[in-house]
């Protein structure tokens, strides 16, 4: 299977994020990356190629300019007024029904940020756009004839919606290659197994027709991105029906989280896509710092198969997972799922 990655992407690491008011080490760190390639090298899973320079057009398919703009530009602007160069964080945010965009950089920060746990320093910009590319250039090997490809994405996407960063991502790599595949609207469906719901993504194609997007999460309800990823939210106008929200429990054993995704999948299979693109985390592992699933390395070996008879030529974009130690051992027995 080809995989593209890109050494740019090593860069990106979080001086810190805040979490309840104080500063904190976030989960995603660069170690995530060297765990993923050693495992793939170890198996022989196939090439690592670096990404095309695919420049902003694929992006500006699904973020606004001003987003673009302001991701480009923050750091640059924040040490122009901080000789001690800390990381941009909010200080404000825009409350439900208050979505104006202000022109002042104080304003734009909060307008753009959901959360604290998107900090962007010196490196964010190149980092962001580099695990964008390695999504986009895995779409159009897709399109030129590739059956199966990983995109090794850092920092992860499906947080990030049209005009807002979230949870580690700022740039939506996943859904940047599902819109790239769409052309002349050719159906693609997007799956999400991250352990997270992606409410980046389902904004994204919320309202479009020619995307489905199908999650199985972390009820909201209780973890985050808590303001969506909920049962009824289904599509909107024309696409009213492509989007579908699984939330499951807190201690969803291994059986349960398989039964749940096979429904789902039912569902997929029912749209008929001609692509299909997987936002792959890995955070549902029994043991990742953030989960309260039971999914073992082989329900993940499971899940790829499952994938796999589906039939289509499959796009894996990564996404999370944080028990460092085996993230590589489930990306590979993903993979090794996926290729049947
Ligand atoms: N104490 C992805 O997996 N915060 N993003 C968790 C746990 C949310 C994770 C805090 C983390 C978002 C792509
Ligand atoms: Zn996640």
């Amino acid at each position: 299977m080809l995989i593209i990655f890109s050494d740019l992407q090593r860069a990106h690491r979080h001086k810190y994020i805040l979490r309840r008011g104080k500063p904190v080490q976030s989960y995603d760190v660069p170690e995530r990356i060297d765990s993923i390639l050693s495992a793939i090298s170890e198996r022989q899973l196939g090439q690592v190629i670096a990404p095309d320079d695919a420049g902003l057009e694929p992006i500006r398919a699904v973020h606004h300019e001003g987003m673009i703009q302001y991701l480009a530009t923050a750091y640059k602007q924040h040490s122009m007024d901080n000789e001690n160069s800390t990381p941009v964080f909010p200080d404000y945010f825009s409350p439900p029904g208050q979505r104006r965009r202000p022109s002042s950089f104080d304003g734009q920060k909060g307008y753009y940020c959901m959360d604290m746990e998107v900090p962007i320093d010196e490196n964010t910009w190149d980092t962001a756009v580099a695990s964008a590319h390695c999504a986009w250039t895995g779409a159009m090997r897709l399109r030129s004839g590739e059956r199966y490809v990983y995109a090794l994405c850092r920092p992860p996407g499906h947080h990030a919606g049209p005009d807002f960063l979230g949870g580690y991502c700022y740039l939506n790599n996943a859904a940047i290659a599902a819109q790239a595949l769409s052309v002349e609207n050719e159906r693609v469906a997007v799956l999400d197994i991250d352990y997270h719901h992606g409410n980046g993504t389902q904004a994204i194609f919320y309202s479009g027709p020619a995307i489905w997007y199908g999650s199985l999460h972390i009820d909201p309800d209780t973890a985050y991105p808590y303001f969506a990823g909920y049962a009824d939210e289904r599509g909107t106008g024309e696409a009213q029906g492509t989007n579908w929200n699984v939330p499951l429990q807190p201690g969803t054993s291994q059986e349960q989280y398989i039964s749940a995704l096979k429904s789902l999948l039912d569902h997929l299979s029912d749209f008929d896509p001609r692509w299909l693109v997987v936002s792959a985390g890995f955070d549902t592992y029994i043991h990742d710092p953030i989960s309260a699933f039971q999914v073992t390395t082989t329900g993940i070996h499971e899940i790829g198969r499952c994938i796999h008879a589906l039939g289509k030529p499959t796009l894996a974009v990564q996404e999370g997972g944080y028990f460092i130690q085996d993230l590589g051992l489930n990306v590979v027995a993903f993979l090794e799922g996926l290729l049947g």
